[in-house]
Order: C-alpha cells, then structure tokens, then sequence
C-alpha cells in the first residue's frame, strides 16, 4: 500500500475494578490507537500497549505517539509499496521503542489484509476457531476480596486463574485459592519482576500448589537468576518482561532460563515477530500462551488471532470485555464456555463503533 495518511488519538476507558500488581495499580486504561490510510481507500488501525507509566517496560504512551509521529509515520511514509512485512524493517534503525512498532505494524496489517480480505488469524498461520482462555487477578485489599473475585470468574467458565503476587502477597493468597477451589483449577502466579534472586528460596515454596507456572520473578535483564530458580523448582518458569524478540527468546531457552513463554505482540515488536517466538518454541517443544496488556477489543481481536496458532497450548490472559469494560471501542467478547471465538471477517475482523470512539476519545479532542 502507499500510505497517504496517518494519526493517532488517545481513548480513555474506565476499568470496571481497579488493577492491582506489584508495578502499581491502574484505574483506567489510556490506549493509543493509530489509523493507516491508503491511496486506495484502504483503512487499517493498530493499538499500542504502552501504559501511561514506563513501569511494566521503558515504553509510555506518550512517548510512543511522540515517536510513531515524529519519526515512524515519515519513514513509513517514504516506502514506495508498504506491506506488513515491511513494516519493521523500515523502521529497524530506531532503536527500541517494541511496543510503538507493533502498533503501526498492526495498522498496516489490518488495512492490507482487509484490503485482501483475509482474516489476520489465516495470514498468521491460524489452525482454532476459539480459544482458552484465562483471568488475570490483581493483588486484592484482603483474601476475602480475593476469594470472591477468583470465585466469580471460575464461575464464569475461565479455563485458568492467574494471581498477581508480590512479597507480603504470594503464600497465603495462593495457599487459600488452592485449598478453596480443588486441585483442578489451573492456577498460575505473576510476580512482574518484583522479587529478588535471594527470594529464591522463599520461591520454591510455592511449589507446594501445584502451579502451571510461576511467571517473571525477576528483573527482565537477569536470565541467570531465572535459569538457577528453574533449577531448584518443580513449578516451569515463564517469562514475560524478559523476552523482547525473538533473538531472546532463543537466548531464554539456551540458557534455560524458562520452559514456558508468555508472548505479547506489543512487547515483542509486533504480531510477525510473536509468530516467529512461536514458531521457535514450537521447533524447542516449548508451550506459549498470549499475554494481555487490557486492550481494547481491537488489540483483543488480534490477540485471538494470534492465540489460534498451533503451539499457543496454555489458555491466554484474553478475557471478556465485561471482566475490563463496560464500553468498549468494539462490540463485546463474550466467553463461551472456557473460550472465546476468534474474529473471522478480513484484517484484525472487528469494527470500531464510530460513536464510542467519539465518545471515549480524549486526545486529540
Ligand atoms: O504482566 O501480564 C502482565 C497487564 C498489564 C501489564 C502487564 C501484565 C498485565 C496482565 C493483564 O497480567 C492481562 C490482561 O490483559 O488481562
Ligand atoms: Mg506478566
């Protein structure tokens, strides 16, 4: 495509509760969206993850629409015929900045395959027409409020409940979740790097839950603590902050430093490069799942995509809308038993409601 016109605006969308991890606690959540037009008539839009914080990762999100305008849009500008694929090379010499990247490549990609008329999940490589699906749980104010929400959302036919932990917050929580919903409950914890390697000992304790895994203890640079962890715990490591491409991902595995991976489009520079991450752990035998960073139902809507690709085997951190929002940019998911169907129409599938958009718009205003 020749792209003729490019813009970002940020929408606001109140979370239904507060998100609570060990990075911070978060109220609403500012996304910035970005349109791709084309000479012709193609429309495409992309979501960042950038948070308002550069607290999960360097990125925020101002600082991503400061870079996507200033100097993504005119490079991507000066390529004469522009494809999916050729977003990221376009735009290799900037250094960093995954998540920023990732949403201009999910624009192009939405306008060239709805231009194609194909559906993201087949250009992915997609082989599920729904996918499992799990809740992320924020640290709550007490157990007996944690107690409620986990048991609202098995209710509700999640397939896995992840707890956020951080020290003062790991043992007992996830000790009283286990004894009250049985051994069946597929139950996984999220530090966000919040422990130290000389944690490691209180860590293995947790290995007496019977976890699905144990999710980035530590700082997203230290492999080493990751890998000795792995080596004295029964519960699989995986990562998240820690794998920014492929390359590390690669790195990860060699150095043993995790058995599973947790794959976010944004945090690894786009949704080619998170099939790449997946393609190189399924060649090592190694199950990945799709992580969520509470999109919108745009980057949801690509999520699932992603998700239907043969070796995400763990159920993805990609629930309903109503378990974030009660207005969306999109129509609502909706869970269906443990799972939610993935789009079918041409692009990312999904329609973005013009009023909502409006409405929930707050810049520019
Ligand atoms: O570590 O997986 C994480 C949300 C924001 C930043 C980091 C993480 C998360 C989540 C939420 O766990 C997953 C979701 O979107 O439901
Ligand atoms: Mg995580």
């Amino acid at each position: 495509m020749i792209l003729t016109d490019f813009s970002v605006r940020t929408v606001a969308l109140p979370l239904i509760s507060p998100f609570r991890t060990s990075l911070g606690t978060q109220t609403v959540r500012n996304a910035l969206l970005v349109r791709v037009r084309g000479a012709d008539g193609e429309e495409g839009w992309g979501e960042c993850v950038a948070d308002d914080e550069p607290t999960y990762s360097p990125e925020y999100l101002q600082g991503a629409a400061d870079i996507i305008t200033r100097f993504f849009a005119p490079a991507l500008r000066a390529v004469p015929d522009l494809d999916p694929a050729g977003v990221a090379p376009a735009l290799a010499h900037f250094r960093g900045h995954p998540m920023a990247k990732a949403a201009v490549e999910m624009a192009v990609l939405d306008a060239v395959l709805r231009s194609r008329e194909t559906p993201l999940a087949v250009h992915l490589g997609g082989v599920r027409q729904s996918v499992r699906v799990g809740v992320s749980v924020g640290i709550a104010d007490s157990l007996d409020a944690l107690l409620d929400t986990v048991d609202r959302h098995v209710s509700a036919g999640y397939a896995r409940i992840k707890l956020k932990i951080e020290p003062g917050w790991d043992l007992e929580p996830v000790r009283l979740v286990r004894e009250t919903f049985g051994a069946d409950l597929m139950l996984t914890v999220d530090a966000n790097t919040a422990y130290a390697p000389a944690d490691a000992r209180h860590l293995t304790r947790l290995d007496a839950f019977g976890l699905a895994l144990l999710e980035q203890p530590f700082a997203p640079d230290d492999l080493q603590a990751h890998a000795d962890l792995a080596a004295r715990m029964d519960t699989p490591i995986c990562l998240d902050e820690s794998i920014t491409s492929a390359r590390d991902a690669a790195a990860a595995l060699r150095a043993r430093a995790c058995s599973i991976i947790n794959i976010k489009p944004g945090r690894v520079g786009g949704y080619l490069e998170a099939r790449r991450i997946h393609d190189l752990a399924q060649a090592n035998g190694v199950p990945v799942w799709c992580g969520g960073m509470l999109e919108t139902g745009l980057g949801r809507a690509a999520n699932l995509a992603l998700a239907s690709l043969p070796g995400f085997t763990l159920p993805g951190d990609i629930s309903a809308t109503a378990r974030y929002y009660a207005s969306d940019i999109t129509a609502p998911f909706v869970l269906e038993g443990d799972s939610i169907r993935v789009p079918t129409a041409p692009g990312l599938g999904v329609q973005l409601d013009p009023e909502a958009l409006e409405s929930l718009t707050v810049s520019p205003s």
